[in-house]
């Protein structure tokens, strides 16, 4: 692994760094993931409560689903690989990470560029849309087991999550293409690579040459187009590589 650690870090020592993060990089943090054998959706069907229509036929039920969420959310801590990240803020000059996970650990680890692609588990919004798409921001009770009504007209509230079926919010989804088309390297945490249009970021990034990075105790779809597959947990990897490359770097000047 040792090579291969500093292999990732010559190709991570640049100007511009995405970091692109799914659901593997807050297992660690005692979150499951969607996919695994003991995942999310081994227990809950996707259409049923990650879907407009589920939230039609049950609203409380889906309120209550992402509240128990929220609640694991606020409980867990961000994990050693979360707080690695935070640290390349200092140590390369441009570094965003694009997430598709709704905890805001990374935020909550102090990585100060976070672009959400499916939203907060943290916001609620009016679930017509009322004014536009104002996100109502933070939940008020977080013990609230039914649906808050919108302030400005009534309807039930709803997560301000992305939920199967919907678009990804345009001002988060081109700031993330802008980002992918800028950068030198992406590093890609804890994701199967499964869900698009966010996986497509990959492939767009690998089709412009950029050098790309994967940390996930197993091989995934990204696999194929990562240069180094680091394979091991993010609690634990995230941090060996920012050993690395904070040793390349000083091999260097
Ligand atoms: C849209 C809500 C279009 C928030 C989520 C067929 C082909 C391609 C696409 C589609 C298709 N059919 C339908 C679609 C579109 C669909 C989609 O991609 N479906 C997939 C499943 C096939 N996408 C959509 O619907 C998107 N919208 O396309 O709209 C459109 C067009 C016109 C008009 C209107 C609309 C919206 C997608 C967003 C859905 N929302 N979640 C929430 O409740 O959380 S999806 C859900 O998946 C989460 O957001 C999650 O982040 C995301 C991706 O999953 P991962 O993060 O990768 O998690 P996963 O469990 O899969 O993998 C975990 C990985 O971690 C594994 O590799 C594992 O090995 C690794 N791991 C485990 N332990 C660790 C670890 N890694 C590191 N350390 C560890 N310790």
């Amino acid at each position: 692994m040792k090579a291969l650690l500093q292999q990732a870090a010559r190709l991570l020592d640049v100007q511009r760094l995405v970091v692109f993060t799914g659901a593997g990089m807050s297992k660690d943090s005692g979150l499951d993931t969607f996919r695994d054998a003991d995942g999310v959706w081994a227990n809950n069907a996707p259409q049923d409560y990650a879907s407009p229509e589920g939230f039609r036929r049950n609203p409380r039920k889906v309120w209550r689903w992402y509240a128990q969420r929220r609640r694991q959310m606020l409980e867990a801590e961000p994990n050693a690989g979360h707080k690695a990240i935070a640290r390349l803020d200092a140590l390369l000059p441009h570094v965003t990470v694009i997430t598709q996970n709704i905890d805001e650990l990374h935020q909550r680890a102090g990585s100060s560029r976070v672009l959400e692609l499916h939203g907060s588990v943290h916001r609620y919004k009016c679930s017509k849309n009322c004014r536009g798409t104002p996100t109502l921001t933070p939940v008020p009770e977080l013990t609230q087991e039914e649906p808050l009504p919108c302030p400005n007209c009534g309807a039930l509230t709803r997560p301000d999550v992305v939920w199967f079926g919907e678009m990804l919010p345009a001002d988060v989804w081109e700031g993330a293409v802008l980002e992918i088309a800028a950068c030198d390297a992406v590093l890609v945490v804890g994701t199967s690579g499964l869900v698009e249009p966010a996986a497509s970021l990959l492939w767009r990034a690998k089709s412009r040459r950029k050098a790309l990075v994967e940390v996930n105790p197993e091989p995934t779809l990204i696999s194929s187009i990562a240069d180094v597959l680091l394979q091991g947990k993010a609690g634990e990897t995230v941090p060996a590589l920012l050993a690395a490359l904070k040793e390349y770097r000083t091999g260097l000047h």
